[in-house]
């Protein structure tokens, strides 16, 4: 028995919701190991569309108990707001949802504190979901975070005031205009955390621990993706969390052996939301189709997601750094019509055509080298079989999986559950 793990290898909304959903009838527990309510996990079945933030995307299934992980940073206000969106579909969630004690809570100060970071920047923002997640991750390394386990204890009120103080005066070192009424956040949040008690908490490296044991299977579930990666990821245009394989390790208690299959979700071509170096975007009319007919927006925030070809020097390498043994690939069906479909193989890096992430891929140092391939006409959406793929498509996954050494085990052609293709 193993721990698989589900990462996306690109910047983030590759369809990791939907695979974990449509996976998660052979798991027994889904566990989110990092990030926050900056994700946004998108599921669709029986014609309805479900966004999930912190809850891990398994919740949907009879049996698959989920588990919110150490790595997790929740915010309990909008954590509240997920379990309101969820109450009509009649879950358990007190036996499903199970959040790990160590998992640090995301204050209200910690989202003024994003603010006012963010504002300070200026053009330099990183484009943050300004959900409080980095103030919330360096109160965390910085040791000093509040944890769901202090809630089980007298003083944590104290520990939070003592928090929420220090954030005020750190807020007015930034001399920023930031607007806010601590008083009602506060109230808010106080309520939530209530609601967030009546969950129960564990310990839950020590509950992985021996469901592994006894033979249970797990699957970890990422947010965001390898690009965003604290470590790895275009820095500092990132996120705050280890979103790579190894993040899974320390985000749920889980040990390197015990990880069996690594299944890396990419789209046919790439997106990314908030700032940063992106080599492939696209500012033309194909950039436009891809982002209108896969309605590119931010499951979160709203915000339009730019666009551009697959990258395969950036994919290959999270590939690398993630050990991925099967590759997903989504939203084939977005890129039908296209005439001509490109695919970056390398990069004119300082004069030279390189094969690997550089430190910098800011677009003054990197110009892609692309190929380019025939597109596909057909209607992808309501394929079922492999073996109705048309040609060119086909052509593209053989292409693609030579170039990445790794199989393609699934094409998803639509959003429901039921567009998705096993090879
Ligand atoms: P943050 O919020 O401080 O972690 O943001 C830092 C960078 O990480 C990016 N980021 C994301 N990129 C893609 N998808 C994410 N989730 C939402 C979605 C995003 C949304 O599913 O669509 O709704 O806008 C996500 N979360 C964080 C972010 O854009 C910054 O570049
Ligand atoms: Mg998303």
């Amino acid at each position: 028995m193993a721990v698989d793990l589900l990462l996306g290898l690109q910047w983030g909304d590759e369809g990791k919701g939907k695979i974990v959903d449509v996976l998660t009838t052979d798991y027994d527990i889904i566990a989110r190991f990092q990030g926050g309510p900056n994700a946004g996990h998108t599921l669709e079945f029986d014609g309805i569309k479900h966004v999930l933030h912190t809850i891990p995307s398994g919740i949907f299934h009879k049996n698959a108990i989920n588990v919110v992980g150490n790595g997790v940073v929740i915010d309990p206000v909008i954590f509240r707001k997920e379990l309101q969106n969820l109450e009509q579909f009649n879950i358990d969630i007190v036996s499903k949802l199970l959040i790990s004690r160590k998992a640090h809570l995301i204050l209200p100060t910690h989202r003024l504190l994003d603010a006012a970071s963010e504002a300070a920047k200026g053009k330099a923002k990183i484009g943050s979901t300004l959900k409080g997640i980095g103030p919330t991750y360096m109160d965390k390394t910085g040791r000093n975070g509040l944890r769901v386990g202090d809630l089980e204890m007298d003083d944590w009120k104290e520990k939070y005031r003592a928090l929420a103080n220090k954030h005020e005066a750190m807020i007015h070192f930034y001399d920023v205009d930031i607007q806010y009424n601590l008083q009602e956040l506060e109230a808010e949040f106080f309520s939530a955390v209530k609601e967030l008690k009546k969950l129960k908490f564990i310990d839950s490296e020590e509950y992985l621990y021996q469901a592994f044991r006894s033979g249970k299977k797990i699957l970890a579930e990422g947010a965001q993706g390898s690009l965003l990666d604290i470590d790895f990821g275009t820095y500092p245009y990132v996120t705050s969390s280890n979103t790579t394989a190894a993040g899974a390790c320390t985000g749920l208690g889980i040990a390197p052996t015990a990880i069996g299959e690594v299944f890396g979700i990419f789209k046919a071509y790439t997106t990314r939301v908030g700032s940063g170096p992106f080599p492939t975007e696209l500012f033309d009319e194909t950039g436009k189709t891809i982002a209108t007919v896969g309605h590119e927006f931010g499951a979160t925030t709203g915000r339009p997601r730019r666009c551009g070809w697959l990258d395969l020097v950036a994919l290959k390498y999270a590939v690398q750094v993630n050990g991925v043994t099967q590759l997903m690939m989504m939203k084939a069906d977005v890129l039908s019509g296209i005439e001509k479909i490109r695919v970056c193989t390398a990069y004119n890096y300082k004069g030279k055509e390189i094969k690997h992430l550089p430190f910098n891929i800011e677009a003054e140092n990197v110009t892609p080298v692309y190929t380019e391939m025939e597109g596909w006409k057909e209607d992808l959406t309501k394929m079922t079989e492999a073996s109705q793929l048309p040609d060119a498509l086909n052509t593209y996954i053989d292409f693609l999986e030579k170039e990445l050494g790794v199989p393609i085990a699934i094409v998803s052609v639509g959003p429901d559950r039921t567009q998705t293709i096993n090879r």
